[in-house]
């Protein structure tokens, strides 16, 4: 460890991490262009939340699961909870989706036609039932409302139209409840977009209440965004809901957190840290497709590179971090900072799982269960869930 700091505190900081895993990484997934089936891919809720059992098991970090509505529609929430409990782990954010039906062609919250507009804000507030009967904390909108050519539709009204249903459904929240706003720059929309990016989402907040949050999924912005940046100011302004971790080489790539670019992940980290994003306030959830790699280890691997970043952000000195900044010592405070993203922090991982009595390396221990090739072997029959599914 080359960095000092406070290990036991770094510990107990880390200890005390959650990340939420989406339902929707279980199942099947792929581009527009194909889907790819995987064997053992579950085919309901139950048998996506044994999988995510298996991720808590060997991160001993993983115990909540986001769900997706209609994809994870089960009759009775409440007995999937007590399903979820039974196996160490609760039900998290509720993920609406507004944005898989043929009325939404031209939008959802934002379309032009009253009567879809309705439809949609009814699914919200379905949502916000599902949450009662789960015990789910938040709720995570994210719309694919846009119009892909000037002069489509008003731009203006439609965040008129957007403002009334946000309204409507915080209004509707119960004590306790969030709402989370997700923006993304583009895609599926490519001339405008409603929710465009942090500003939009964090204006349309601030009107609602406290209750209503940002959520930054680090795949949502143009190459070369200063993503620690918004995840700073969002926190000072306390409006950082939370994360929908992943990552991207070029768009919405939904790929592994911290695999495309791990120091920009450590800087994210790194201003959490700094902003106090630490103290439960923020839901670290990702959002994740495996499309080409086996799903559950891949998940596995993702949990672990978000305890990593986060580590090696804990480690930062930040006393010497302030000495030098407050000297204007540029190298200097560069080089702190460096240093304790330079240090292998996998042994003090290692040892910290070893600790709360879990295989120090979780993917080998995943892979040595036995579980792939019990659910490769049982799940035959019926259809795999997916999107859509
Ligand atoms: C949209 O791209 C998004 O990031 C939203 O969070 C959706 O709900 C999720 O992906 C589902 O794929
Ligand atoms: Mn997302």
């Amino acid at each position: 460890m080359t960095s000092r700091a406070d290990v036991p505190a770094v510990k107990a900081a880390l200890r005390s991490q959650a990340v939420e895993t989406p339902s929707w990484a279980y199942g099947n997934s792929g581009t527009r262009f194909k889907v790819f089936a995987q064997p053992g891919v579950p085919r309901t809720p139950r048998e996506k939340l044994d999988d995510a059992a298996r991720v808590h098991e060997h991160t001993g970090a993983a115990p909540s699961v986001a769900l997706h509505i209609p994809w994870d529609r089960v009759d009775d929430y409440a007995a999937l909870a007590a399903y979820a409990a039974g196996l160490g782990l609760r039900l998290g954010a509720i993920n609406s989706n507004v944005f898989q039906d043929d009325d939404y062609r031209l939008g959802s919250v934002c379309h032009p036609d009253a009567r879809v507009r309705r439809k949609a804000l009814d699914h919200l507030l379905e949502c916000v039932d599902i949450m009662d009967a789960t015990g789910s904390r938040d709720l995570k909108l994210w719309f694919s409302d846009g119009t892909n050519y000037p002069g489509q539709d008003d731009v203006r009204a439609r965040q008129d139209r957007l403002a009334e249903a946000l309204a409507a459904v915080y209004e509707r929240l119960g004590e306790g409840q969030r709402m989370l706003l997700e923006y993304k720059f583009f895609e599926p929309a490519f001339y405008t977009t409603d929710v465009p990016d942090w500003g939009t989402a964090y204006a349309h907040c601030l009107k609602l209440g406290e209750r209503a949050q940002v959520v930054v999924d680090t795949g949502h912005h143009a190459p070369g965004t200063n993503i620690e940046f918004i995840v700073a100011l969002l926190l000072r302004e306390g409006r950082l809901g939370g994360f929908d971790f992943n990552s991207r080489f070029y768009a919405d790539d939904d790929l592994m957190v911290g695999a495309a670019d791990p120091f920009q992940l450590f800087r994210i980290m790194y201003e959490v840290v700094r902003g106090g994003g630490l103290d439960g306030g923020v839901a670290f959830m990702l959002d994740q497709c495996h499309n080409v790699e086996p799903k559950i280890p891949a998940i596995i691997r993702s949990v672990m590179n978000v305890q990593e970043a986060t580590a090696k952000a804990l480690l930062v000195d930040r006393e010497a971090l302030s000495a030098a900044q407050e000297a204007g010592d540029v190298l200097a405070a560069n080089a702190v900072l460096m240093d304790a993203y330079d240090t292998d922090v996998r042994p003090l991982l290692a040892e910290l799982r070893e600790e709360a009595g879990l295989d120090p390396d979780p993917v080998a221990a995943y892979h040595r269960s036995g579980w792939a090739r019990k659910i490769t072997d049982e799940r035959v029959g019926g259809t795999q869930a997916g999107w859509g599914a």
